[in-house]
């Protein structure tokens, strides 16, 4: 009785868990909020053209990625992640940004492989599943519109 009682329970809070994650965004609401704001489009828009390309884009999060990256061991641990931010990198992005960035559950998306460390591989794989998903019309460009669009559901 007992044991069916704990099977029962593992059950139920594996579906819970499972629903959490199929119904989770890829990034928090937080960081889409911050992020998706003209002004952040034009720190990534390098060449000015109001289009956001991926090869910007890419280089825009290696830029991020490096200055996040303190002891340059080409991986972010925890407190390089959440730590304070260097002044190279205050200049990357805006204050809310940069805190929502520096969110553990934004940690736990990018780390691909949950060894509670990010390479720079598992953060630009991440951030090009967030470049593909604003990138509607498939053309490797984003738009303004596109940059602003909904990218958190609910
Ligand atoms: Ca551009
Ligand atoms: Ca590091
Ligand atoms: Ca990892």
């Amino acid at each position: 009785m007992n044991s069916k009682l704990n099977v029962l329970v593992a059950l139920l809070l594996g579906v819970v868990s499972i629903n959490v994650a199929s119904a989770a965004d890829l990034v928090t609401g937080g960081y889409a909020r911050e992020f998706q704001q003209m002004g952040m489009m034009k720190m990534l828009d390098a060449d000015g053209n109001h289009m956001v390309s991926q090869a910007e884009f890419t280089q825009y999060h290696t830029a991020v990625f490096n200055e996040l990256d303190k002891n340059h061991d080409g991986s972010l641990d925890k407190s390089e992640w959440t730590g304070t931010k260097s002044e190279k990198l205050a200049m990357l992005g805006t204050g809310g940004y940069l805190r929502e960035l520096g969110n553990v559950a934004m940690m736990d998306a990018a780390d691909a492989n949950h060894d509670h460390v990010v390479t720079q591989d598992e953060f630009l794989t991440f951030q090009g599943k967030v470049f593909a998903k604003l990138d509607t019309t498939g053309d490797k460009q984003l738009d303004s519109q596109e940059f602003v669009a909904k990218l958190v559901g609910r």
